[in-house]
């Protein structure tokens, strides 16, 4: 039968001035990504403000790596992704990897972390960890897309349809 509009959660990814900085790893994240079951909704290359990486990580204030994580985050060019998948908040965190290093290469070795995460601060990548997050996160790097009502109620999602299927 004919579907309604299909709703995909919506998270964002950014590629760290580490990873950026190495091209072949920028190229291996960025194939990973397109191989995974992820959807690329809008890309941005930019460099950060420093005011702007500091709100972005203002839940992190205080704690002792806050100064530094602010610095390398403003340090040199990175790339933002929204991507969309049914679980993409969850189903990008596990392609990342865990947060620390050493725990990436021991847990997950062959997550984007674990393959080229150097330090806890310099490990390649970032994504929300929530809807809640994910929509206060797309609306710092683009505007526009949440003001074009590509939202549903309550949580960031994609409105990707209708999709029709066949043979239902
Ligand atoms: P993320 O926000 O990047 O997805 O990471 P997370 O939720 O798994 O980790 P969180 O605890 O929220 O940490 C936020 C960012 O702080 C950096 N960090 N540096 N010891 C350190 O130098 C240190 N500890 C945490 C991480 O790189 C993380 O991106
Ligand atoms: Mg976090």
């Amino acid at each position: 039968g004919r579907g309604g509009p299909s709703l995909l959660q919506l998270t964002l990814a950014l590629i760290k001035p580490d990873a950026v900085a190495h091209p072949l790893i920028l190229e291996a994240i960025h194939q990973q990504i397109l191989s995974s079951q992820l959807l690329i909704v809008r890309t941005r290359d930019l460099v950060w403000r420093r005011e702007d990486c500091q709100r972005f990580y203002q839940e992190h204030a205080g704690r002792f790596f806050y100064q530094r994580l602010v610095e390398f985050m403003a340090s040199g060019p990175i790339r933002a992704y929204i991507l969309a998948h049914k679980d993409a908040v969850q189903l990008w965190r596990t392609l990342m990897g865990p947060t620390r290093v050493f725990r990436a290469r021991h847990v997950a070795p062959d997550s984007i972390r674990g393959s080229f995460g150097l330090t806890d601060t310099r490990n390649t990548t970032h994504g929300s960890d929530s809807v809640v997050s994910a929509r206060r996160e797309i609306a710092a790097f683009f505007p526009d897309f949440s003001e074009r009502r590509w939202y549903a109620e309550e949580e960031p999602m994609l409105r990707l349809g209708p999709v029709y299927y066949d043979a239902e």
